[in-house]
């Protein structure tokens, strides 16, 4: 008997010490708005912050719809590459030329974006070919708004800041009609978006008869 007390006691000091060990691995210093030590666990919306530079990935643009006009279909998906959460307040589309549009919540918190999560920017919030928006910008073309040209053009996004976070530019032939282009899923960088062999016609369908995966993960190339 006093022998299965100590290999019971043996094991339960085992156990604690695997305890603190974990422990000890995830807890750390505080780094986010809330009082407990850090322990793997994200921050919450409450504490979203404005993004900086790479992170936020440009990686879907609805550039030549068919089912509906350009200034109701267009859209662009953006990436949420950080392990915060963030706030894209005061966050702007732009291009090289007249086009800059500040986003538009669609709804209340919906320029939160959680860690790894989409935000879809949008000509028109509905007769948009079925597409949900969490951001709209004002698609004129005349200056003060944003809209994607089908034959080529650059996007910019831009922070309230005034820094440049991401940019991708395209041209003709890459540009596909009644479907979004969209970015390898394998790449998660602002640098390798730059590069137009790394995009590719989405498949799925939207409710439109066009096809695009606004808000969902992309279709592979
Ligand atoms: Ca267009
Ligand atoms: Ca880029
Ligand atoms: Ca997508």
């Amino acid at each position: 008997m006093t022998l299965l007390f100590l290999l019971a006691g043996c094991g339960l000091s085992s156990f604690d010490s695997e305890l603190s060990r974990i422990d000890s691995i995830t807890a750390g210093p505080d780094s986010d708005s809330d009082s407990d030590s850090d322990t793997g666990v994200q921050s919450g919306p409450n504490s979203a912050r404005p993004p900086q530079a790479g992170e936020l990935l440009i990686q879907e643009l609805m550039i030549n719809p068919s089912a509906v006009s350009d200034a109701q279909g267009e859209y662009v998906e953006l990436r949420n590459l950080s392990t915060d959460w963030l706030n894209l307040g005061g966050v702007v589309l732009a291009d090289e030329d007249v086009d800059r549009s500040e986003l538009q919540p669609a709804y209340t918190d919906s320029l939160l974006v959680s860690p790894s999560g989409l935000l879809v920017v949008c000509a028109a919030p509905s007769g948009n070919g079925g597409v949900n928006c969490q951001a709209t910008i004002n698609p004129k073309s005349t200056g003060g708004g944003f809209v994607l040209a089908n034959s080529e053009d650059e996007v910019l996004v831009i922070s309230a800041t005034g820094q440049t976070l991401d940019t991708v530019r395209y041209a003709g032939p890459s540009v596909p009609t009644g479907a979004a282009l969209g970015l390898r899923p394998s790449i998660q960088d602002t640098g390798a978006n730059d590069l137009l062999g790394n995009w590719c016609a989405q498949v799925s369908r939207l409710s439109s008869g066009d096809a695009g995966t606004p808000g969902a993960n992309n279709d592979s190339c």
